[in-house]
């Protein structure tokens, strides 16, 4: 307990970093300096990581702005991420500086951006220093792991004052391994998040949507054996009849091991042996299965277990492949109704992260007539995901290669890929998902299609058992658009955006405009539309009114419909989402009016429009 305290007082009157990154050993009372170790191995993916019992982390964290990011950098702004004064050896009898206090810091609740949480937060960019005791158990013979599902964009992890991990990318979840750093009882965990846009990130610079920072998804405690199941993808066979395949990843399990995967509803009790690549191969026929579609999402209990190891998901099984200019679910040719969602909350605003508002948002696509949704442009909450396979949509996820990233720089390059290796670890078992999306409205250049092609192969090679996609820009010559860009040969379905009626003609010039497509391969409009604000009246040829933007939609149909090989849409976008680059005062105010749907939940006609074309199938062919 004596140490105990001493730690509180000091964490209360030193600096983050004093306290953060400093190890401190205490000897007999007094303080002496350890070397700080290196942050343990580079973070892990874990499928299915909701599934798990945890300890959740939610709730009020103590937080500290720090726009200077003094806690990380000393005052010649050398990083003291592994070492308070790092290129400065503390001397005994080191006194600490007293400007910090986490026991008397404002709160900021976690899972949530901070933007909106703090008037002051709105338009911050920069690090926040977040601070939270808990109290733990860890068993014997465990690993255990901090378990965080997202935060924007880089962050840094310190328990009990070690250094346990850093991460970047702020759309996917990722696991820090606490292990060697818990104690029984009392335990603190401290945070840097910083939201900071750098050029060399994935996205960069620019993006149309706000740049919410924080712990904007649930934290949390996740206790393994030490030997465990880290990823595993199961999903029905495309060329196998009526067969179930794929694998389970141990870790720190010895070749030899064993895995047992059981489907009591189906009858299904499998094992397989972990090879030396830790993963065992999974395949077993099964009878009576029904298919996973938007018709029918039927989701099975599946149970895995390996020695003491067990994880139970729920999973859907259903195949998705091309077939020339055909994409088919359980092979029958599909048209994908859809709309575009950004992970925007519905009323309340900020990032989307509950239950409710992935069932408030996919509810209105559900009630449009969709059956796909694109989840633009991240990886979204798992919640989203869980709520897609439960509710019968089928979704494009996506990469954050927005616009104009890096391309020639292979450091970045590493960074997308890291990130497209989590999103697809994270959420490899959902029935949901069908394409995973490399990238959006990237410029045509020789660099710029090597890093995606690049990506396209990596993925190819991560799950063979889905689509890959990208949205794409097209060309104009005269009134003809021309989908050529090299990009279309490392994709299997080809996704473009376009705006006639907004950023180009007006909505009638979709009448004659034609379309020249180079690729024999399907086709998904992935953005249309155009911007209207909620309740705004006007004619058909007043931007802003609900009329323009429905005027839009209505001349869009009708050109879509003589795109042969058209094969889905994702109009731009189900809800009014916040965006910096929209300032128009009194109709954009901050927001980007491209919604079907307000902020606030109010339809517009477009929506109204939209769902009686879906309803009727007025709009696409499968075949
Ligand atoms: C686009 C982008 C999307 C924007 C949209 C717009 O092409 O892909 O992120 O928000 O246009 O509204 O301009």
């Amino acid at each position: 307990m004596k140490h105990l305290s001493l730690c509180r007082s000091l964490r209360s009157s030193c600096r983050p970093a004093a306290l953060l990154a400093a190890q401190f050993l205490l000897t007999a009372g007094c303080l002496v300096w350890a070397a700080p170790p290196a942050p343990s191995s580079p973070p892990i993916v874990l499928t299915g990581a909701d599934r798990r019992p945890s300890t959740s982390l939610n709730g009020d964290w103590a937080s500290i702005v720090d726009p200077y990011f003094n806690g990380l950098f000393s005052f010649h702004h050398e990083i003291k991420a592994n070492g308070f004064f790092l290129n400065r050896k503390a001397q005994p009898g080191d006194t600490f500086p007293t400007e910090y206090d986490f026991g008397k810091a404002p709160k900021l609740k976690v899972p949530a951006d901070w933007n909106s949480q703090r008037e002051s937060l709105f338009y911050y960019e920069g690090p926040i220093w977040y601070q939270r005791d808990f109290t733990y158990q860890p068993k014997p013979q465990t690993r255990i792991f901090l378990h965080v599902g997202a935060a924007n964009y880089r962050s840094w992890f310190w328990v009990n004052g070690q250094a346990v991990c850093e991460h970047e990318g702020g759309f996917t979840s990722f696991n820090c391994d606490v292990t060697a750093v818990l104690h029984p009882g009392a335990n603190f965990v401290v945070a840097a998040v910083d939201n900071t846009r750098h050029e060399d990130g994935v996205p960069t610079l620019e993006t149309d949507w706000w740049n919410y920072g924080g712990l904007t998804r649930s934290v949390s405690l996740i206790q393994v054996p030490q030997a465990f199941i880290d990823q595993y993808d199961l999903h029905l066979s495309r060329t196998a009849p009526s067969s179930i395949e794929g694998w389970v990843h141990l870790q720190g399990a010895l070749p030899g091991a064993k895995v047992q995967v059981e489907i009591p509803e189906l009858g299904v009790n499998t094992s397989a042996t972990i090879a030396e690549n830790g993963r065992a191969i999974i395949h077993f026929p099964v009878s009576g299965l029904q298919r996973w579609s938007p018709e029918t999402p039927k989701l099975y209990k599946v149970q895995i277990h390996a020695g003491p190891d067990a994880i139970e998901d729920v999973i859907g099984f259903r195949t998705i492949e091309t077939r020339g200019t055909e994409i088919l679910l359980n092979g029958k040719p599909i048209f994908l109704r859809g709309v575009a969602i950004h992970a925007e909350a519905p009323y309340r605003l900020g990032r989307a992260n509950t239950d409710k508002d992935a069932e408030t948002l996919l509810g209105w696509a559900k009630e449009m007539g969709c059956n796909f949704v694109r989840l633009a442009h991240y990886p979204h909450d798992e919640t989203m995901l869980r709520a897609a396979d439960r509710m019968g949509l089928l979704v494009w996820s996506e990469n954050p290669v927005y616009w104009a990233v890096q391309f020639d720089n292979p450091k970045v390059l590493a960074k997308a890929a890291q990130q497209l290796d989590e999103e697809i670890g994270t959420s490899r078992n959902h029935a949901s998902i069908i394409l995973w999306s490399m990238a959006n409205e990237t410029p045509e250049n020789g660099a710029r299609t090597q890093f995606i092609a690049t990506l396209a192969a990596r993925v190819r090679e991560l799950d063979p058992s889905r689509l890959i996609t990208a949205a794409l820009l097209v060309r104009s010559e005269g009134h003809t658009k021309i989908i050529d860009d090299p990009l279309g040969k490392a994709l299997d379905v080809i996704g473009f955006n376009e705006y006639i009626g907004w950023y180009e003609q007006t909505p009638q010039g979709a009448d004659t405009t034609n379309w020249r497509v180079d690729y024999q391969k399907p086709l998904i409009v992935s953005e249309f539309g155009g911007g209207a604000k909620a309740g705004l009246h006007g004619k058909p040829t007043d931007r802003w009114t609900e009329e323009y933007q429905a005027d839009i939609y209505r001349h869009q149909l009708g050109m879509l419909n003589r795109i042969p090989q058209l094969r889905g849409m994702s109009p731009w976008v189900l809800m009014d989402f916040r965006s910096p680059n929209r300032p128009l005062v009194g109709i954009q105010d901050g927001f980007n009016r491209k919604g079907l749907i307000s902020d606030q939940g109010q339809k517009k006609q477009a929506f109204f429009l939209l769902q009686k074309a879906y309803n009727e199938n007025a709009v696409g062919k499968a075949d």
